[in-house]
This record gives C-alpha cells, structure tokens and sequence, in this order.
C-alpha cells in the first residue's frame, strides 16, 4: 500500500526559503508546507538557507517542522551556505536581507543588500535549475530582483523572476473592504499597484471592483494612497515588530499564482520592456495576468492613465531608477 502511494506521487518540488531563521519565514513555512502554495497534492522538499550566525536558530526552526508531521514534506535542509542551498531548486523566496541598523544611511543598506542578491544571482546560474521561479521579498525588492537577474543571466531568463508588491495590494483589498463594509476582502479585485515596493508606490484604485462589479472610485484616493503608503510603519508602531504573518500570506499569494496561473489582474514587480513608458530593465510593479495553461506573466497594458497617474508613476520611476543606478555602482566593488 505504502509502496502504491510512492509510485504515484509526483516529484517532490525542492523549495528554497532565504532568512529562514527570520520572521516572515517563520510565517511562511507552514503555509508551504501545507500545500496552500504549490498543491495539496504537491509533494515539498525545503531548503532553508541563512546566514552562519543564525544556525542554531534555524535548527530550531528545522525541529519545530518536523514536529508539525506535514504530510508533504518529504525532506527538510538546513544551509548556512549558498551552493547547497541553490542546488537543483525548482522555486525560490528569497526573503533574507540585512535590516537596517542604527546610524546606518539608506545608501548603505541598500549596498549592502543588492550585494547579498549579487551573490544569490550567481548561486541561481550555478546551481539552480533553468526553470526556477524566483520571488524576491527582501528590500529593496525591486531593485534586489534585478540585481539578482542580471547576475543570474543568461541561464536564468529575467522574466523568472519578480519581486513582491503583493503585500501593498492585499492591504488595499483589506482598507476598501473595511471602508465599504465588503464582507469579503478577497473579492475586492483590480488594485493595481505601481512601481516601487516603498513608500514611492502608487496605489491605484480606480479600476477596483467587488465580486465582478466596479466600485464607485472615480478619482484617486490622496487620504487612501497615503494610508496604504504608512501601513507597514503603522503594523511596527503596534507590534514594535515589522508585518510577518501578512508578508508571508503575500509572498504565498504570490508564488502560488505564478505556479499555477490566475485570470486575475495581479501586482508583481517584472521586468520592464518599455510598458507605460517605464524604462527597460527596471523591476516596476505592474499589473499582470498569469495565463493558467502557459504559466507566465504578462503586463496589462490596456489601463488609462489619466494625469495624476503618470505623475504618480514618473515620482517611483525616478526612485527606480536612482537605486538602480546605486545599485550597479555598489556591485563593481
Ligand atoms: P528578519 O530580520 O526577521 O529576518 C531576516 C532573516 O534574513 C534573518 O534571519 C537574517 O539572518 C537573514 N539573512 C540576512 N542575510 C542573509 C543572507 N545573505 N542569506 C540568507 N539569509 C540572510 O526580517 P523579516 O521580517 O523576515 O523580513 C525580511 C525582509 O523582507 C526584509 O528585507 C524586509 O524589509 C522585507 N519585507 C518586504 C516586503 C515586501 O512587500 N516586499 C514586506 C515585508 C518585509 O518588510
């Protein structure tokens, strides 16, 4: 019997979770392992990478997965290395990043942290597979998913990668849901989020509908914008802990539309190839769909922009491409 149920199975997926001694993944472990992400029917192999430091937590970790018997699991590694960690990898949410310390500028953490996906990029080319799909969580986002593209090509197709922006727009769900009186913060669709994962972002809510029907947002929201824009720093200033239990349904969210494709207009943080006058290259937030039977992104480019839009969208352009160029400048070092 035992043997019948193993021929049957398909391949186990190997899933790599970076800053897996951290909170956000301590959050999202359990919802992959449950299924919720790549199937109930879709056996799990992870691999949790973090840095040397955070080893005996990360056993810790590791033990309190084997306490929780999940039935897909069929195997649990824990790294404080990359190449192991990347080896033979199907997916990848790379979380772990440095958090900012005291004193430090932005500039500098920012360096410090593309450095970090630099090296990522690299172990992908090296030791992942051609058809990992990669979900970039750790800040900055956007400009970390690039960074980890260009050191990943050519094996690894930018498009494979994209960084989440998921986050802002389940908040947005949630804040119109609440403001409206919607029961359901799952049926309120078509938040768009533009740009950069940062407080520059525009979130958009003109086209926003609940259960199929169009809400009456005929303008853009300032009070809203500004809402969405402070609510990570409003989750710390209660918690005095930065959102974990969101990010991770957010990155879930994510990668489970990625897997297995939505008709849903979602945000995600892609490659640009010029759409709405974005330039080339950068990871901007769009809106895109995932065609289930392909599996693969692509941008919606048939929304209208009126002017407080693009002048929203030049202000997170401008961002993108300061850090982006930062970015390249920190990675000759
Ligand atoms: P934590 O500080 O709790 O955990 C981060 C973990 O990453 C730590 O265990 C750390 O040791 C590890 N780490 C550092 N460098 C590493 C490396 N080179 N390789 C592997 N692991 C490494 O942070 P947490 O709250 O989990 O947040 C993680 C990241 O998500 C942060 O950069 C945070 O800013 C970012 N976020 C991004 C969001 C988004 O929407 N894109 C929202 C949530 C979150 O703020």
């Amino acid at each position: 019997m035992m043997a019948q149920k193993e021929e049957t199975e398909k391949p186990a997926l190997k899933v790599l979770i970076t800053g897996s001694a951290g909170q956000i993944a301590y959050s999202l472990i359990p919802i992959v392992a449950r299924g919720d992400v790549f199937g109930h029917d879709q056996p799990i192999i992870l691999h949790l990478l973090d840095i040397p430091p955070m080893k005996t937590v990360l056993d810790g970790v590791v033990m309190e997965i084997q306490d929780c018997a999940f039935q897909l699991l069929r195997g649990i590694h824990a790294f404080v290395e990359e190449g192991p960690a990347f080896q033979d990898i199907d997916a990848a949410f790379l979380v772990g990043s440095m958090p900012r310390k005291e004193g430090m500028e932005r500039k500098d953490l920012l360096a410090a942290n593309v450095k970090i996906f630099k090296s990522q990029g690299q172990a992908l080319a090296n030791f992942a597979k051609p058809t990992v799909k990669v979900l970039v969580v750790g800040n900055p986002a956007n400009t970390n998913a690039m960074i980890a593209a260009k050191y990943a090509a050519p094996k690894i197709p930018a498009t494979s990668f994209s960084a989440m922006t998921r986050l802002d727009q389940n908040r947005t769900a949630g804040l119109i849901s609440r403001e409206k009186g919607l029961s359901d913060a799952s049926e309120v669709k078509r938040v768009i989020i533009w740009g950069n994962h940062s407080s520059t972002q525009f979130p958009d809510v003109s086209n926003v509908t609940y259960k199929g029907e169009k809400l009456p947002f005929t303008a853009h929201d300032p009070e809203m914008i500004s809402l969405i824009q402070k609510r990570g720093a409003a989750v710390i200033a209660a918690r005095k802990l930065s959102s974990a239990m969101s990010a991770a349904k957010a990155a879930a969210d994510h990668m489970h539309d990625l897997h297995h494709g939505s008709y849903d207009i979602v945000s995600m943080g892609v490659v640009s190839e010029g759409q709405y006058g974005v330039p080339a290259g950068l990871f901007f937030s769009f809106p895109v769909q995932i065609c289930p039977h392909v599996k693969k992104w692509k941008i919606d480019e048939s929304f209208q922009l009126d002017d407080f839009a693009k002048e929203r969208i030049a202000i997170t352009t401008k961002e993108l491409m300061e850090e982006r160029d930062d970015a390249l400048k920190a990675c000759e070092v």
